[in-house]
Order: structure tokens, then sequence, then C-alpha cells
């Protein structure tokens, strides 16, 4: 089944729940975490030093240098699984990625505020391609602003093991995303966002 969201005039979230096969899902899974240079960082956020609730890991291209929150990340050097996803991702979307921020939600504690991927190094309308392993999280988009009387809530996704969401079009510009903090169980679960920084267009 492939369901897709097209929320506003020019920003499309489209959301495929079997990118990958199960089995490959679960391989690939186990991989990442067990092999992927996982770590733990501090960021600045309203002025304040705190750790991220979060695992993270960056790879890519060594042009593909990433900054937000006050942190300033240099790409590791491809692993070959992450570039091997790459082409499949690519081929899949019809875009380019030469980067790829790895996070790793350790439980039901650890998540990411409401925030767009909309530094300058991304572009005006960049395609992000999210894939999801694991255990399965709620994704919540909300407008950023809305028009006087516009009703408009906040729309949740279940991202599921192995599915793939495509954001594209004016989707950073318009809309934020989050993943919330839950007090349900939850385990591991891993997200790679395929991403374009280089300082040249994609062709
Ligand atoms: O884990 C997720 O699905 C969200 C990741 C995300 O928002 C990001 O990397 O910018």
């Amino acid at each position: 089944m492939q369901s897709d969201y097209q929320l506003l005039d020019s920003a499309l979230f489209e959301y495929h729940p079997h990118f990958l096969p199960e089995r490959e899902a679960d391989r690939v899974f186990e991989r990442l975490w067990r092999e992927l240079d996982w770590s733990q960082r501090e960021i600045t956020l309203f002025g304040r030093r705190l750790m991220q609730p979060r695992l993270i890991a960056w790879y890519g291209e060594p042009a593909a240098v990433y900054s937000y929150s006050g942190l300033t990340l240099v790409p590791l050097p491809w692993h070959p699984l992450l570039q091997r996803l790459k082409a499949r991702v690519e081929e899949f979307s019809g875009s380019r990625f030469d980067s790829v921020l790895a996070n790793a939600y350790r439980d039901g504690r650890d998540s990411m505020g409401w925030h767009s991927d909309d530094e300058k190094e991304l572009g005006p309308e960049p395609v992000i391609a999210s894939l999801s392993l694991g255990a399965p999280r709620r994704f919540l988009l909300r407008p950023k602003t809305r028009a006087a009387g516009e009703r408009g809530g906040t729309i949740a996704l279940s991202l599921a093991h192995g599915s793939m969401l495509l954001m594209k079009g004016a989707s950073q510009q318009r809309f934020q995303h989050s993943l919330p903090r839950t007090t349900r169980p939850a385990g591991l679960r891993i997200n790679l966002t395929y991403r374009w920084v280089g300082a040249q267009a994609p062709v």
C-alpha cells in the first residue's frame, strides 16, 4: 500500500510504508545499530547548552558539513551499508543525496523537538528522504503559520519499520515536524534522513 499526503499546494509529504521488505529491514536495523559511530551530542537551544535526547551519527561526502542548533557535523566517510541504501533511495525518489543524518531513539524518552530542516545548506526546497527502522513512533507535522481563522491542526503519522517518508517542495518552509517523547513502552528506533547539503546544486 502507498499513501501520499499533499498537505499544501507546494508542500508534499509522501509516505511509503513498505520501502524495505521486512526481513531486509531487520538486517539493516541490526547492522546499523551495531556498526554506526553513535554519539550523544551537546547542542545550544535558546542560549542553553543541553544534551540531545537521542544518539546521532553523520556520514557523507567530505564537503557535506552541516550545522544546526550550534552543532557542526563533519561527515564520517560513507559506511558501505549507508552508501548502498543511498543508491536505493536515490533511485526510488529520483533525487540525489550527499549525506545522511542517522538518529537513534533508545526508548520512549528519546525524542526530537519541533523544527524544520531549513538550514541554508539544504537550499530552498530540499528533498529529505527519511527511512525508519525498528520500533514505530509517532511523527508529527504542523503548519508553521495559519491564516486568521484557519483551522488546521497537527497531523500524526506512525512511521513503520522499513518505511520511507519523502518530504519535498515547500514542506520545510511551511511545516515543522517532531518526534515526541512517549510514556508508552517503545523499543529502539533508528531513522536515516538522506539530504543534499553540498555547495553545488544536485544534477
Ligand atoms: O526520526 C525522525 O523520524 C525525525 C528525524 C528528523 O526530524 C530529522 O532528522 O530532522
